[in-house]
């Protein structure tokens, strides 16, 4: 077992940097390039990370702490003997990018007053091409000297490109996501300080630097290429690349997060605190709710209103949400011919109707559902908690989404094993008004166990309804049409009724589900099926 000192590297001339993290305990175990520390001058953050794999034995400074190079930080112990942070005998990246950025800045003189000036990628320090992760300005915010125009990220460093001085940004000649090199022109720019020559021949001047500050490169331990795109952001961000890493990993906009660090810094805490808050927040706000919108201002491109959403909106999104990232759902599409059925439905069947009542297709339909639902119990099922028992329930209820003007809603036909066409006709009209007139109870729209939704009294050919959890299986109607059906001899014209089956692929195997869809096109296509 060996003893290494981690030491502060190489500052590029800075004399003292704060430490404004810590990111271990003494016993933790860390792995080779693991951020241990996090420091900071008020231009620059910089993580160290540990030169080995093993254990924190002590940890020599704390947050707040004024470090230079050389500064001892941390004592760890490996098994094995390692190299130890030499901050003098080898360069590493950071101190690479650290020279190089820190060379870019002092070579960067002021520009003349309202001269226009293009900005171009500084020397990368050996990098060949990096990201542009963000553009932090708006094309005609008014710049201070220094402000972070972009930030640059290579697998190895994250670089704010800095203002040359103070004026108006004229333009972004990049985009997020592009590549660029040392010496290609990132944004164009109008200044209105005095000054010696723009920035891009600035950028050749080899001078000594007069400004010992570097732009903020810090060393993150992860390839480029194992990062997911970085969300899209216009505002500006204060916060190093593990920050930057995690925001994106957890899908946070680091525009909307506050940070509690110096200089209002990002840290990895405030990103969790964030993830935390948002998750905890009372059931009912979109964004409680995973439902994530734009944080865009779109009025950048045009006139816009904005309307906030009624409850049952707000609940359907979560819902929605809910269940589609939690079911793995695939829909199996079928048709049943109906022509026979129709045919009854119009005539004969409409004579013998009580006064008042009407039969539309979907009476027929909800039958046929609790009739396949009996015969393939695991569709009227749900999964229990953990998901390690199938709860089969022995009873049946049905629910219908009806449109109405404030939203979605989903009446519960109950007990529908005792029921009948007309009684289906009746109820579902009965349920469908009450839906669209608010006068559904809250009971009314509970222990549904299997949905239907139709959608052809309006048109289509197909959709892919969501499950809707714990439910495993919902049931998509669409518009029947007359199509041709080759009967053996000849095509004929036959009224097809489409058909469209979400299912919990947890729970339901493919075959089962086109069983199921086969069985429902059967008792459509012969009434007299349904009496079976
Ligand atoms: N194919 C062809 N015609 C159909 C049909 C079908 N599959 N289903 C209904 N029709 C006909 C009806 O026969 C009726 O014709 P007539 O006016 O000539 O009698 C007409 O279309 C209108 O029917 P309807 O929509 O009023 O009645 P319904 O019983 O079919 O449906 C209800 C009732 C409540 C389901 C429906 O009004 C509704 O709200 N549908 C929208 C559901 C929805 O938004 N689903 C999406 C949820 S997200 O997955």
């Amino acid at each position: 077992m060996s003893q290494t000192q981690v030491t502060v590297p190489d500052l590029g001339g800075i004399e003292e940097v704060e430490v404004i993290e810590i990111s271990i305990s003494v016993g933790d175990t860390v792995e080779a390039e693991q951020e241990i520390i996090v420091l900071e001058s008020d231009k620059a953050t910089m993580e160290v990370p540990a030169p080995m794999a093993g254990t924190v034995a002590a940890i020599l400074v704390s947050v707040g702490d004024k470090v230079s190079s050389g500064t001892p930080v941390v004592e760890m112990e490996s098994a094995v003997e390692q190299r130890t942070a030499e901050p003098d005998t080898k360069k590493t990246t950071t101190d690479v990018v650290v020279e190089a950025a820190q060379e870019k800045v002092s070579a960067e003189p002021e520009v003349a007053p309202d001269s226009e000036v293009e900005v171009c990628v500084p020397d990368l320090g050996g990098a060949d091409a990096v990201e542009v992760i963000e553009l932090s300005l708006k094309v005609g915010d008014a710049v201070e000297a220094e402000d972070s125009l972009l930030v640059l990220e290579s697998d190895k460093a994250t670089m704010e490109i800095p203002a040359p001085s103070s004026g108006k940004l004229l333009a972004y000649s990049v985009s997020v996501g592009d590549k660029v090199s040392e010496g290609d022109v990132i944004a164009r720019m109008v200044g209105q300080q005095n000054a010696s020559k723009p920035a891009a021949e600035a950028k050749q001047d080899n001078a000594p630097p007069a400004n010992t500050e570097p732009v903020p490169p810090t060393t993150i331990s992860k390839p480029i290429e194992s990062i997911p795109a970085a969300p899209t952001s216009s505002g500006k961000v204060h916060a190093g690349p593990a920050v930057r890493q995690l925001g994106r990993e957890l899908g946070v906009d680091l525009t909307l997060v506050s940070g509690t660090g110096p200089r209002n810094r990002i840290l990895k805490s405030d990103v969790q605190a964030f993830v935390k808050n948002r998750l905890q927040q009372p059931s009912s706000g979109a964004q409680t709710m995973g439902v994530v919108g734009s944080s865009e201002d779109f009025s950048r491109f045009g006139a816009i209103e904005n309307v906030p959403l009624n409850k049952i909106k707000q609940v359907t999104a979560k819902n929605m949400v809910q269940s589609w990232s939690t079911i793995p759902q695939v829909t199996q599409f079928d048709s049943a011919d109906i022509t026979q059925l129709e045919a009854y439905r119009k005539g004969d069947m409409a004579t013998m109707l009580p006064e008042g009542v009407k039969v539309s297709p979907l009476a027929f339909v909800l039958k046929a559902c609790v009739l396949a639902l009996q015969k393939f119990p695991q569709f009227n099922s749900s999964l229990n908690a953990d998901g390690s028992e199938l709860i089969f329930k022995q009873f049946y209820n049905l629910g219908i989404a009806v449109e109405t003007p404030d939203g979605l809603l989903v009446p519960v036909i109950k007990e529908a094993d005792k029921k009948g066409i007309i009684d289906f006709a009746q109820e579902s009209a009965e349920l469908a008004g009450k839906a669209r007139d608010k006068k559904l109870p809250m009971d009314g729209m509970m222990g549904g166990t299997f949905t239907i939704s139709s959608l052809g009294g309006i048109g289509g050919t197909a959709f892919t309804p969501i499950v809707s959890a714990p439910q495993v299986a919902i049931l998509g109607v669409s518009k029947a049409s007359m199509q041709p059906v080759w009967n053996g001899n000849s095509f004929e014209p036959r009224l097809m009724l489409p058909i469209s089956l979400s299912y919990d692929h947890r729970v339901i195997d493919g075959a089962e589900a086109a069983r199921f869809a086969r069985y429902i096109c059967q008792l459509l296509s012969d009434t007299r099926h349904m009496l079976l």
